[in-house]
Order: C-alpha cells, then sequence, then structure tokens
C-alpha cells in the first residue's frame, strides 16, 4: 500500500518558529517518525511540501493510479482553496485531511476547512502525532475497504 502525503504552505518553517502553536519537530523529523510507523505495517510513504498551490493540485492528479491514499495538512489552503478540493473530487482517491493544533479553537477563519467535505474525515489538535492518526485512518479505511470486495 502507498500512502501520499502532502503538506501546504509554510510547514517548511515546522520546529523553526512558533513552537508553542505548532510544536518543535521539523517536517523532516515528521517525515522520519512516519516512514519508520509506516514501515512497521507495511506501507510505503512518500512526502511531499509546497507553499505553491498549484503543485500541490499537480501532485493530487498525479496520484491516480499511483498511490492508494492520500494524507493532507492543506496549511493555509484549507480555508480557501477551491482547487484542491477539485483535484480530490476529480481524482477520487480516499483523503484525510490533518492538522497539528486544532483549527476548532483558533480564529473563526480557521474553523472551515473547503477539503475535509472531500474527505472521509478531519484529524485536528494532536501536534505531529496527527500525521501518525492519518497514517492510521487511512490504512484502516483502505484495509477495510479491500477486505470487502
Ligand atoms: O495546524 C495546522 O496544521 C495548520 O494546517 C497549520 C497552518 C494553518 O494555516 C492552518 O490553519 C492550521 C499554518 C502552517 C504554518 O506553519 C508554520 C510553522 C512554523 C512557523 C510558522 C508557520
Amino acid at each position: 500500500m502507498k500512502i501520499l502525503f502532502l503538506n501546504g504552505p509554510n510547514l517548511n518553517l515546522l520546529g523553526t518558529r512558533e513552537p508553542d502553536k505548532y510544536g518543535k519537530c521539523t517536517l523532516n523529523d515528521i517525515e522520519n517518525y512516519i516512514k519508520k510507523e509506516a514501515a512497521s505495517i507495511n506501507v510505503d510513504v512518500k512526502f511531499f511540501q509546497s507553499n505553491i498551490e498549484g503543485e500541490l493540485v499537480n501532485k493530487i492528479q498525479e496520484a491516480k493510479g499511483n498511490f492508494d491514499g492520500i494524507v493532507i495538512n492543506p496549511a493555509a489552503y484549507t480555508h480557501t482553496s477551491v482547487a484542491i478540493r477539485d483535484a480530490f473530487l476529480a481524482v477520487e482517491i480516499p483523503a484525510v485531511e490533518i492538522h497539528i493544533s486544532n483549527i476548532h479553537t483558533r480564529e473563526d477563519f480557521r474553523k472551515h476547512s473547503l477539503i475535509a467535505p472531500v474527505c472521509i474525515g478531519q484529524i485536528t489538535g494532536f501536534g505531529a502525532e496527527s500525521y501518525k492518526l492519518g497514517l492510521i485512518a487511512i490504512v484502516d479505511f483502505l484495509r477495510k475497504k479491500s477486505e470487502n470486495k
């Protein structure tokens, strides 16, 4: 099973600023942690980060036929991107939305996600562990789906 982890704008800064909101781990630390967790359950994982909306759209389109599922932290694009939402609708690849902080306890504009309604579900507020919970959620969904075929 192959899972693509997509990361939106400014997540390349993780661990360098705002540790109170986003923790002390870098995106690279999270990637290494998730790759180990994934290997222990026989799952292949690829990470990608971009500050550019169209690059994330391209990765979602390219995932068709190459990945079984997507875990996405769309960062600020969570709240604005019709393009990312439409890409998920187009490829029909199961996806889980994740956030490091709890977007529902923050400013009003962060409480609404354009992406979550086209995902299986949303995981928000567990720090870097949201990435592991996202992995478990997508793998559980895909394994149950293939058992029921
Ligand atoms: O909590 C999350 O994971 C967010 O997706 C993070 C986004 C924010 O726009 C979402 O509302 C919630 C922001 C990512 C910015 O990451 C930074 C990391 C370190 C320093 C500055 C920004």
